[in-house]
């Protein structure tokens, strides 16, 4: 290269430089139209751009079909795993329902859900927990299991154990874990007049972190039916050194889809025995003494679904 080139391709670099830097801007802004989310190198910590605020949640007079709400979810992997483009998620919430026969509460939760956590630009997945049999419902090993089984799925920082029959109303209610206290997500239900129920309510949608859920041991193994289970873990927030936070009332909105009591859930008078022993029991009753027989794992368009037997009731 000779010296005179060599000068003009100097005095041109600043006039390249910039095409170059105009260029970069006009292929983000076009991103940022096409996925409404412009890249940040810094991550997503700005309150997300795609929030809508309150809305009541309507749920159409029949669900959705799993193949409709795929259509509407092309950006997901197989698993029902979501990762935000253009920018680092901060959070890595591991979303865990316990079921047995709600399909149609399941797919309004699906519809609901996914849109719902894309606005929030978070990491997530979605785990469905299924309840092996016609036995005895028992919501605290089904979700200790779906607990010890996304935990070694993938490396969350968040786990957040949802009813699939709560639609929540406000994606201002943020999907994530308090770095030191379990959260209660599920304040203001429409069943109880959009009031908490009472103080020690802690059921619903609720968000720990692994270690959170490691230093109360989780749930109780020993509530077989309705009732209780949610006490107990309030009780073994407490007794492990920690208080439960809760977003504000005006945005940890939700509407529980209208149901009756399930077949093998009957409420169990025995579990308020058990609930009198939380104090002494706890320490040896949870994570660390749980039993229950993994079945399968699949990896569905929407989420991945695991299947539990939980074994016989036992009192
Ligand atoms: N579930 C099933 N299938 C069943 C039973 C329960 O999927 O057969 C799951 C499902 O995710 C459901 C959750 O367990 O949303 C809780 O059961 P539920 O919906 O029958 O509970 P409920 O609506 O809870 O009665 C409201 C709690 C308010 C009282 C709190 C008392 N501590
Ligand atoms: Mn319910």
């Amino acid at each position: 290269m000779t010296m005179a080139c060599s000068r003009r391709l100097r005095r041109l670099r600043p006039g390249l430089t910039l095409l170059a830097a105009l260029t970069v801007a006009a292929t983000f802004a076009l991103r940022g139209t096409l996925l409404a989310t412009p890249p940040s190198p810094a991550g997503c910590h700005a309150a997300s751009p795609l929030l809508a605020g309150p809305r009541p949640a309507r749920p159409p007079p029949s669900p959705p079909t799993l193949a409709e709400i795929e259509m509407r979810n092309g950006a997901l992997w197989s698993g029902g795993f979501y990762s935000p483009p253009g920018c680092q998620a901060r959070h890595r919430t591991a979303i865990v329902i316990p079921y047995r026969s709600r399909l149609a509460h399941l797919r309004y939760l699906l519809d609901h859900l996914h849109p719902f956590l894309q606005r929030q630009r978070i990491h997530y997945g979605i785990y469905v927990v299924e309840q092996w049999g016609q036995g005895t419902f028992n919501k605290g090993i089904l979700l200790n299991a779906g607990i010890v089984e996304v935990l070694r799925d993938a490396d969350w920082s968040c786990v957040i154990l949802h009813d699939v029959d709560l639609l929540a109303e406000d994606d201002r209610n943020t999907y994530t874990c308090d770095n030191y206290n379990p959260t209660h997500l599920s304040v203001a239900i429409d069943k109880f007049d959009y009031r908490l129920l009472y103080r020690e309510y802690f059921g619903g949608v609720v968000a720990l972190t692994p270690e959170q859920l490691r230093k109360m041991n989780g749930f109780s193994n020993q509530y077989w039916g309705w009732g209780r289970e949610d006490d107990d873990l309030w009780k073994r927030v407490g007794l492990s050194g920690m208080k439960v936070v809760r977003p504000s009332v005006k945005v940890a909105r939700y509407k529980m889809i209208k149901h009756e009591r399930d077949p093998g859930n009957e409420e169990n008078p025995h579990n308020f025995d058990v609930l009198k022993r939380t104090e002494l029991d706890w320490r040896s009753d949870g994570l660390n003494s749980l039993s229950y027989k993994f079945l399968s794992k699949e990896r569905k368009a929407l989420f991945t679904h695991i299947t539990i037997d939980v074994g016989e009731k036992q009192t």
